[in-house]
């Protein structure tokens, strides 16, 4: 039997994420999928994680920054469960997100330190990053209701995910990169999405799980 495939959507916020993980989750190609995203708000961490995004609760960069990737390694046990079992993974953010809205901060932590506390969980097959100008994504529903919603610090957190997908891609062992026009129709995003994953399976699911950034 073959592996499930991990396939991660990350990009800016409101770029339409939560959106094609849920299409994605219920399309044919990935069937039979479970659909995760981080943060996982649900848990004990992930209740804490909340309420600093709320504005809530005020913790120090690095602080805020281990419990996200606490609430990654939290479900790493699970992830690995479902992709030894043959069922797939689509997933809302991840470690990519972790570093990106982290390092982004005005003096924030050094980029190889917010990248260590996840080197080592499941390794994602491919990252399709949603790309949607920030001009687009700012008339999107509910922009600006949370903590880090706002135009300079979207600006910077593309910038880095822009050295991310540079350093993978001089990487031997690294996810897959695909960059998707998120500024399109929900249907139009949709339909490529499926046909990249199609060819994301047959390349990865025979292929031994890997670990992040190692
Ligand atoms: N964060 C972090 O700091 N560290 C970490 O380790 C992780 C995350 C994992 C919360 O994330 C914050 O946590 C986030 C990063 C940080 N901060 N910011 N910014 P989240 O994932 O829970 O929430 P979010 O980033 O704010 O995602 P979102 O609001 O769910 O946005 P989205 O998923 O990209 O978009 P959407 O919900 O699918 O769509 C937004 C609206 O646009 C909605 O009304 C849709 O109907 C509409 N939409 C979607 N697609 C389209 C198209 N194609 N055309 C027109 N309209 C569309």
């Amino acid at each position: 039997m073959s592996r499930g495939v991990f396939i991660l959507l990350e990009g800016v916020d409101r770029c339409g994420k939560t959106t094609q993980v849920g299409l994605l989750s219920e399309s044919s190609v990935m069937a039979p999928c479970e659909k995760m995203n981080f943060p996982d708000r649900t848990t004990e961490i992930g209740k804490t994680i909340n309420s600093y995004l709320k504005s809530s609760l005020d913790l120090s960069d690095e602080s805020v920054h281990l419990l996200f990737s606490s609430n990654r390694w939290e479900r790493q046990p699970h992830i690995l469960e479902c992709l030894q079992g043959g069922k797939n993974i689509v997933c809302d953010r991840y470690a990519y997100s972790g570093v990106a809205f982290t390092n982004s901060k005005v003096d924030g932590p050094a980029l190889d330190w917010c990248k260590a506390c996840d080197v080592g969980l499941p390794r994602p097959d491919a990252i399709l990053f949603l790309d949607v100008s920030q001009s687009v994504a700012e008339t999107r529903g509910g922009f600006g209701d949370e903590r880090y919603e706002n135009t300079t610090h979207q600006t910077a957190v593309r910038k880095v995910f822009e050295t991310l997908k540079t350093e993978d891609q001089a990487m031997d062992n690294a996810p897959e990169w695909h960059m998707v026009d998120a500024g399109r129709s929900i249907e139009e995003v949709k339909k490529d999405i499926e046909e990249i994953v199609k060819g994301v399976k047959e390349r990865k699911q025979d292929t031994p799980i890997g670990k992040l950034w190692s």
